[in-house]
């Protein structure tokens, strides 16, 4: 690296990642082939428009390098066709709206301050300004409610009904959301479809630990770099021809020019890391260690929201007086990262919030073991809970050391891949 400034910065942050506990829900830590892959030369190449079908020369071994990761996505979500280019998740919400719908359309999804994404209508996001959204509630006691979801998508009649979210810690019933529309379609001329962006439960999905939705909706949304551990960028996938051509043409030239095939190529590595069953053991102890650490901080009579998969939310307002702004500041002072979150009925503003997240995908990824996400929590309840904070940082700064002395250094994230 010539670059002495940037090379100073990337130091800076691997030391940074190196010394903390990285416990946002939506990060992990791609291995190093991933990383590798990234990097390639690959980036070098122009290649718009879809393998066998471009608009540049020189373009035979992007095709194969495309045409090997939509194999391995197909492969690894049970799924008849998969886009590969979207440069990110919101880009793969903005083509798969547009693939389905007409600006103008309506859209039915959770509330934002439920756990809903920018993309799922928020009045910043460009989806609110094309579209028409309602949104559905959790129910009283923060679980999805199905009986409302249908009664609210019998009322508003949306043409699409969205599921998958940023911060919803329980298992999403897909089957039953497809009961829910099939009865409401077998009544409606104008039907509804069914999209989930399964951005942060795509590892989970992978390795079969919970309904994977590509089995139920018309269309689904992923990132690849949060429980999936791969590069940063997203997919589309779907059982449906006809919305698969449709959602080439809508990544493809509507929303995006030439595809980083570097980062195709990444997305193929991790596919085929996800494929293998050390993948399924890694989501296993991530869905352990979230339970684990929720678990320890309900033990000590915080208020928590147990959790099905690899987040849970921490009522940091109620259960310390502080709010979640507050509880982010303390434990990023000690190197422990993790985002202030709205959390059901919150009363206080997106910028403060009464709710930590809390998610286990890059710290197990790391290493972290059940007893050390006990401990994490142990360290999280001491930090909100001191009312001597600023006294006793460096004891939970060394704290945090001790830990992550333990663990894997980001550069030696490496995974075996079982077929080779
Ligand atoms: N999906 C957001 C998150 O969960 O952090 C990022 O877009």
């Amino acid at each position: 690296m010539k670059d002495k400034k940037i090379k100073e910065l990337i130091e800076k942050e691997l030391f940074r990642q190196n010394n903390g506990i990285e416990l946002i829900a939506s990060e992990n830590y791609p291995s190093i082939s991933v990383r590798e892959a990234q990097g390639s030369i690959f980036t070098a190449k122009y290649a718009e428009g879809y393998p066998g079908r471009r608009y540049y020369g020189g373009c035979e071994i992007v095709d194969e390098l495309e045409n090997l990761a939509i194999d391995r996505a197909k492969k690894l979500f049970n799924v008849r066709f998969a886009n590969v280019q979207p440069h990110s998740g919101s880009q793969a919400n903005f083509a798969a709206y547009r693939s389905i719908l007409t600006p103008g359309d309506k859209v039915l999804s959770l509330e934002l301050n439920d756990g809903g994404h920018l993309t799922h209508g928020s009045p910043v996001s460009f989806s609110k300004d094309t579209y028409q959204f309602e949104h559905y509630p959790l129910g009283e006691d923060g679980h999805l409610d199905y009986p409302l979801i249908k009664k609210k998508l019998y009322e508003f009649e949306p043409n699409l009904l969205l599921a998958g979210y940023s911060a919803y810690q329980y298992e999403i019933d897909f089957r039953q959301m497809r009961e829910i529309i099939d009865e409401y379609n077998s009544s409606h001329q104008i039907k509804c479809y069914f999209m989930v962006d399964m951005a942060h439960i795509a590892g989970i999905v992978a390795a079969k630990k919970c309904q994977n939705p590509c089995d139920y909706a018309d269309i689904v949304t992923s990132t690849t770099h949060k429980t999936l551990r791969g590069p940063r960028g997203g997919i589309i996938l779907t059982n449906d021809e006809t919305i698969a051509k449709r959602v080439d043409k809508c990544v493809f030239p509507y929303a995006q020019g030439g595809p980083l095939e570097h980062i195709i190529a990444a997305k193929a590595v991790c596919f085929k890391e996800d494929a293998t069953k050390s993948f399924a053991k890694y989501i296993e102890c991530v869905l352990e260690n979230t339970k684990a650490c929720n678990d320890e901080l309900k033990r000590r009579g915080a208020i928590v929201s147990g959790s099905d998969n690899h987040l849970f939310l921490l009522n940091v307002l109620d259960s310390f007086g502080i709010n979640g702004k507050e509880a982010q500041n303390r434990l990023e002072a000690i190197g422990v990262t993790t985002n202030k979150n709205m959390i059901h009925g919150d009363k206080l503003k997106p910028a403060l919030t009464s709710g930590l997240r809390i998610g286990f995908a890059p710290a197990t990824t790391r290493g972290c073991t059940k007893e050390q996400a006990i401990e994490i929590g142990g360290l999280i309840y001491d930090v909100c809970s001191d009312q001597n904070f600023d006294q006793n940082k460096e004891k939970y700064i060394s704290h945090v050391s001790d830990i992550t002395k333990l663990w894997k250094k980001i550069d030696e994230v490496e995974f075996p891949l079982e077929d080779e």
